[in-house]
């Protein structure tokens, strides 16, 4: 039989995106979407889908025996702002969801894994400039604690068991497809939408708050491209540092306004001004660089643009 992928959480920002890309690349039978609930219509119908819960081990074992499977993609999580709200079921699903996968690839029914890791593993004492793939780490909020101890379990499964498991550090990422879910750096996604809708943005951080992030589309490729490097170029194991740009609230609203001169921006700082602070202003990459050939392409303007093109579209 055909061996195949499993995105889990296939519906979510990374997700969504990350599904239609592997499956214009590899066929769209050998990849096969799967999350807690239905998601878009794009990816419901143009490949397998099914509805699994991530915390469920027997049923990502059933799943992985049903299409043998080869290839998983772990994008289930719970994000940082919404982790803060709910730290239990966060942990229960961060932590339940990468054991359950990689002890299926220990017992060998999967031969390849990618976990996404984040920024948020980095923290107030963390060296905020260009902050190295290796350095303090003492995360304050439950994901970040949750990815810290996931990078800690890809290593030692990798040590141990010799299991070939990949990971990125995701700074914020911005994409017209998919909304995000109950993140820091959703505000960057968020501004777009109503800067169409209603010309205006009150930001829940504060102006100068800058943040590491990225488009979506280089998100995708690093992820396909860690996945598809020689083994032995993977020299961390853990995971890579991934930078991409960097820019405060301030200069993605002057962005905005070279598109849109009308456009006006507020401030009003909430609980997530917090987490953010812990956060990364920016981060050095060399490492995933120079081990498998990172390069970033979207630039903030050419985000913008890009950003509030494509939004124009589907509103049409
Ligand atoms: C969040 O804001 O929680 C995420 C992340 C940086 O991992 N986008």
């Amino acid at each position: 039989m055909t061996s195949r992928t499993l995105i889990i959480g296939a519906c979510g920002q990374i997700g969504t995106e990350l599904t239609l890309a592997l499956r214009a690349r590899k066929g769209e039978d050998t990849v096969v979407a799967s999350d807690i609930r239905e998601g878009d219509v794009d990816l419901m119908s143009s490949g397998p889908f099914e509805i699994i819960d991530a915390t469920n081990k027997e049923a990502l074992s059933n799943c992985v025996d049903k299409y043998n499977i080869s290839e998983v993609y772990l994008m289930a999580a719970m994000l940082s702002a919404t982790a803060e709200k709910h730290p239990q079921k966060a942990w229960e699903l961060n932590m339940n969801s990468l054991s359950h996968v990689l002890d299926l690839a220990r017992e060998g029914k999967i031969k390849k894994v990618f976990w996404p890791s984040s920024i948020a593993v980095f923290g107030p004492t963390t060296p905020k400039d260009n902050t190295p793939q290796t350095t303090i780490m003492e995360p304050t909020t439950v994901y970040g604690i949750s990815k810290l101890a996931g990078e800690r379990w890809c290593e030692y499964f990798y040590r141990t068991h010799g299991v070939d498991v990949r990971s990125i550090r995701y700074p914020g990422l911005i994409s017209w497809k998919t909304l995000p879910g109950g993140g820091t750096t959703d505000y960057a996604v968020e501004i777009y939408h109503k800067a169409l809708e209603d010309g205006t943005y009150e930001c829940f951080l504060s102006e100068d708050t800058y943040l590491p992030m990225m488009f979506m589309e280089d998100a995708i490729n690093a992820t396909i491209s860690i996945m598809e490097a020689p083994k032995d170029e993977i020299r961390v194991r853990s995971s890579y540092n991934l930078g991409g740009i960097s820019f405060s609230p301030k200069e993605i609203a002057a962005s905005i306004k070279r598109e849109l001169p009308n456009f006006t921006i507020t401030y009003r700082p909430d609980f997530r001004q917090k987490i953010a602070d812990s956060w990364p202003k920016s981060i050095d990459d060399s490492l995933a660089r120079d081990d498998w050939g990172w390069e970033h392409q979207y630039e903030l303007d050419d985000i913008s643009r890009e950003m509030l093109s494509q939004l124009k579209k589907q509103r049409e």
